[in-house]
């Protein structure tokens, strides 16, 4: 389908942008050039953006920088009685709100979707084939991009936002795919920053008490051996995730942070996709396991998951040895 932006903002009184929710920089910087492309255009007033529960933290202050408002509450959105609703992002129909869904159905909305995940059946179904997806593309930001350039809608303003969002979805382009370097050239030239400064604009310090939690937890880190794989295991009682991702820096094939919260224990689970792919261990299935021995819930992915159970942390670590010894089929060892 052939989509001209200029035209959608002819053709509709009010459209609104739907991010994700807790959009991430991606979503964000790929609604706000569309926002002051818009503007350019003598259009802005015609559109919202609507970003359920916000955006992330960093998408926040690009926002704030482009002093960019945004709703949050659907309700307000719904006011507005948007005739287009251009969906970014999304990947799913799960990821928009059933109240949403059921609205869009009922008034018969036209909705758009741009996105480099490839939509599930629903959302195709709802679009119908008003979409623009491109799979083989890292960020919605590129094909943003693309359509702001056909329309000599892109200026520096659009191009510097739009590169951070492809920074952002290819951890600072470690991802990037052959097909999308043209788009970034352009983007690059338009925007006349350096990349460099661009992706030191998107490091976030993390909190002192994320920095203390993953140092709490580098020295109550028990390390095991199991053959010639290194597995560390610690406790926390918060920042689990970013806790065991400090441990896989440190050189852990598989590493695990576990901490009480109110009265159950959360588990986090990491591992390299060399590890995986030597031992056929896949994180989901440990924390699935570890969970429906301890009445939890848990999984997740080959080389990330969590577990959430209600027992007690010494318990909780005995279950996770068992687990562990069971799947490698091999005797753990201290290291001292
Ligand atoms: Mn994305």
């Amino acid at each position: 389908m052939r989509i001209r932006i200029g035209k959608l903002f002819e053709s509709h009184d009010t459209i609104a942008i739907v991010a994700h929710r807790l959009a991430d920089v991606d979503a964000t910087t790929s609604s706000a050039a569309i926002i002051l492309a818009a503007e350019k255009l003598g259009r802005r007033d015609r559109l919202s953006l609507y970003i359920p529960e916000g955006p992330s933290k960093k998408a926040r202050e690009i926002l704030e920088r482009y002093s960019i408002r945004y709703l949050t509450e659907m309700d307000e959105l719904l006011q507005k009685k948007p005739d287009l609703m251009i969906f970014l992002d999304h990947s799913s129909a799960n990821r928009i709100e059933p109240r949403l869904l059921d609205y869009i159905e009922h008034k018969g909305t036209k909705i758009l979707v741009i996105d480099h995940h490839p939509p599930d059946a629903r959302l195709q179904g709802i679009a119908g084939d008003s979409y623009l997806v491109y799979p083989n593309r890292s960020s919605t930001a590129e094909i943003v991009a693309e359509l702001l350039m056909e329309e000599d809608l892109l200026t520096d303003e659009e191009a510097c936002l739009l590169i951070m969002g492809v920074l952002a979805d290819t951890k600072g382009l470690q991802m990037i795919g052959c097909d999308d370097l043209p788009v970034l050239h352009r983007l690059c030239e338009t925007c006349g920053i350096k990349l460099s400064e661009l992706r030191d604009l998107l490091v976030k310090r993390p909190d002192y008490s994320e920095i203390i939690a993953k140092m709490k937890g580098a020295r109550r880190m028990r390390i095991l051996k199991v053959g010639k794989w290194v597995i560390a295991v610690t406790t926390v009682d918060s920042y689990q995730s970013s806790v065991a991702q400090a441990l896989m820096s440190l050189g852990a094939d598989l590493a695990i942070a576990v901490g009480k919260k109110k009265r159950s224990v959360m588990g986090n689970l990491r591992s390299s996709t060399f590890f995986h792919e030597r031992t056929g261990v896949h994180t989901g299935d440990l924390a699935k396991t570890i969970a429906e021995r301890l009445n939890g819930s848990g999984g997740g992915h080959a080389n990330a998951a969590a577990f959430q159970v209600s027992a007690d942390l010494g318990t909780t670590i005995d279950v996770i040895l068992d687990v562990l010894r069971e799947a490698l089929g091999e005797r753990l060892e201290d290291v001292i």
